[in-house]
């Protein structure tokens, strides 16, 4: 094999030299504080994992619209921007790079965690199956309000204001959630976006709105400090399309010209039943930029991913829960720490920062 990259290869990141190609993937983990602050936990644990080539912060809310689960972290108030300057200052002071993760869940919500007890808005009024997380337990999903063409400037503008946050906050860029059937991937795919207006019908119509907050976002940040995570094969938060093949081609030549940091591609094999095979071997040829590819990797499958140059980095999410030291214990392929999913939401130090690292004397000091 010609091809000598792997995963301790470095690596040219819009504007940044990472050391490695290991990306800590965005993962929910509900452990902020009163307010949707960030705060002395939360530094521990990004600090625990800043030898990460790249940290996608867990997903973070735009605005209280846009919040969909209990204690996950906000970027709207001045308090949640000092708390996660906290957080940046820490990962700089070890030498990492660490991403902010904009996100707006819209329908995947509940009265109970919106202001005033409204209802959540979507594209168009259609409830996802299933349960929404509360304060108070499961509660089944309801009926979404359909964002009136007049709203949508202020999501946009919600978005801008978040992406400025994070730039006070220290953060090295952010990352746009269009993944995992959340408010931008409602209005993607067709069968949570209904519209009849310019963001409804068409595929173009249906990307409209992302293109509008990518535009947003890369006006504070440049392109080339902006990525975006998508899922075409995920059915995640009751989510499909009559046609996902053609549609996130279409998404992701639209991609092409905003020179982005990267795009961030959930795997098929993430999901339980993929409808589709649309990863990173699909759109590699499709895609001039930057790849980031997550889901359900170890570490000689993302090798021979590198090696083969169907992506350029990827991310771990479940093996970064259980070891803070992954870049390390990948480098002497050592033994991994397995993870406990009891403690994957919610909580506090117990399975969020008490997984060891390994012996010192293996990995000099942690
Ligand atoms: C798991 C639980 C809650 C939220 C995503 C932000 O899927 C999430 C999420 C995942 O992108």
């Amino acid at each position: 094999m010609s091809s000598k990259i792997n995963l301790h290869s470095s690596v040219k990141l819009g504007p940044y030299e990472l050391p490695n190609r290991i990306v800590m993937a965005p993962l929910t983990r509900n452990r902020a504080a009163v307010g949707n602050v960030p705060h002395d936990l939360n530094v521990t644990y990004y600090s625990q994992r800043a030898s990460a080539g790249l940290i996608v912060t867990e997903a973070t809310q735009i605005s209280p619209q846009g919040m969909g689960y209990p204690a996950t972290p906000g970027i709207h108030s001045a308090e949640q921007v000092a708390g996660w300057r906290m957080v940046t200052e820490a990962v700089h002071a070890l030498g990492g790079h660490i991403f902010l993760q904009l996100w707006h869940v819209g329908r995947i919500s509940h009265p109970s965690l919106q202001p005033d007890g409204a209802l959540p808005v979507a594209p168009s009024p259609i409830a996802p199956a299933g349960m929404a997380s509360t304060y108070s337990g499961e509660q089944p999903f309801v009926t979404p309000r359909a964002l009136t063409l007049e709203e949508i400037p202020g999501i946009i503008e919600d978005y801008r204001k978040a992406a400025q946050n994070a730039l006070e906050a220290g953060f090295d860029g952010v990352e746009v959630h269009g993944a995992n059937g959340y408010l931008l991937d409602q209005f993607l795919q067709d069968n949570t976006n209904h519209r009849t207006d310019a963001y409804g019908g068409s595929i173009p119509n249906r990307t409209r709105l992302l293109l509008e907050v990518l535009a947003a976002v890369t006006g504070v940040w440049g392109a080339d400090r902006v990525g975006l995570r998508l899922s075409p094969s995920g059915t995640f938060n009751s989510m499909g399309d009559s046609n996902r093949q053609e549609l996130f081609t279409y998404v992701v030549e639209q991609l092409n010209p905003l020179g982005l940091a990267y795009l961030h591609l959930v795997e098929p094999r993430a999901d339980m039943n993929p409808p589709v095979q649309l990863g990173a071997a699909y759109f590699r040829p499709i895609y001039q930029g930057t790849l980031i590819s997550a889901g359900g990797y170890d570490r000689d499958l993302a090798n021979q991913t590198l090696a083969a140059g169907e992506a350029d980095l990827i991310a771990f999410g479940r093996l970064y829960i259980a070891n803070p030291d992954l870049v390390e214990r990948l480098a002497h392929n050592a033994e991994l720490n397995p993870y406990d999913r009891n403690t994957f939401y919610g909580g506090g130090e117990q399975g969020y920062t008490d997984y060891p690292a390994l012996d010192s004397q293996l990995v000099g000091s942690n």
